[in-house]
């Protein structure tokens, strides 16, 4: 098996066809890069269907049942992936989709590598109200928020977030971060984030950033 085989899985979740449950435990079996076989396979596949969502070649039913089947992939890839802690605690998360928002393969995969890199992460779902992060957040003592906005019309709940934060006077204690597949850097300076990452990868390395540079971990 090979990375021929990783794109196969994209392939075969863009046609929204099961054989990819069967492929991702095959590859996995064979000892491919987990990683790999979640971004170039899994993540790869969900791409493409949102670009057949938008050539009007897949419509709502696809997207949910495309949605159904990496999620049943993801779980399985889950326990293969490396775990890059060094066993402390590296800072408390509190993660979700903001208000209006119901997408959370993208946010779930940022919590599973922040929990992977030794970070707490608090999950809470999906369709936030604003005051339910900063709630969640005083309740666990976080030090960051995370806010997952995939649609044009969910970006500018972000906004509120920060506001509200800043309304309270919290914004020492709460670092906002956020991300999603119609966000970008811009979009997050504009709604007055303190940091946007691309992907999980990317937001690991955020997170620690902000731990160091405003909480002062080494
Ligand atoms: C699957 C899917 C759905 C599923 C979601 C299932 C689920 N459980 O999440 C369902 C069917 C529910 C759905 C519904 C809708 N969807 Co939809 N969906 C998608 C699709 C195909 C994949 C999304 C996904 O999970 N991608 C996989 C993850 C891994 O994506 P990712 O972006 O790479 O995630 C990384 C980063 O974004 C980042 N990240 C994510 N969150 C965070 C948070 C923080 C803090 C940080 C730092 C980083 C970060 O890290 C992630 C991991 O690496 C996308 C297409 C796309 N290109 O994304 C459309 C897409 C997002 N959907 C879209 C639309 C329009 C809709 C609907 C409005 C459709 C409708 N007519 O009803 C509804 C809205 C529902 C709602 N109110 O939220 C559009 C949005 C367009 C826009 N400009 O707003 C997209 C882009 C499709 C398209 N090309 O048109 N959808």
């Amino acid at each position: 098996m090979d990375q021929n085989d990783i794109s196969e899985i994209a392939e075969l979740i863009a046609d929204l066809d099961d054989e990819a449950i069967e492929l991702v435990k095959e590859c996995l079996e064979a000892g491919l890069d987990p990683v790999s076989v979640l971004k170039d396979g899994v993540v790869k596949g969900l791409e493409k269907i949102g670009q057949l969502f938008e050539s009007k070649d897949y419509f709502l039913a696809e997207l949910m049942v495309g949605g159904e089947l990496a999620e049943t992939c993801i779980k399985i890839i889950d326990p293969h992936l490396p775990v890059t802690a060094d066993g402390s605690n590296q800072g408390v998360v509190v993660i979700g989709a903001v208000s209006g928002d119901l997408h959370d393969i993208g946010y779930g995969l940022v919590a599973k590598q922040l929990e992977l890199a030794g970070f707490e992460v608090h999950s809470i779902g999906v369709n936030n109200d604003s005051m339910r992060f900063i709630e969640k957040a005083k309740e666990v003592g976080a030090h960051i928020i995370g806010l997952s906005a995939f649609l044009v019309t969910t970006i500018p709940n972000c906004k509120d977030v920060v506001n509200y934060v800043r309304d309270m006077g919290l914004q020492d204690k709460f670092k906002i971060i956020m991300g999603g597949a119609e966000t970008n850097q811009e979009k997050s300076n504009m709604m007055g984030a303190d940091g946007w990452a691309p992907n999980a990868m990317e937001a690991v390395t955020l997170c620690k950033t902000i731990m160091r540079e405003h909480f002062g971990r080494t």
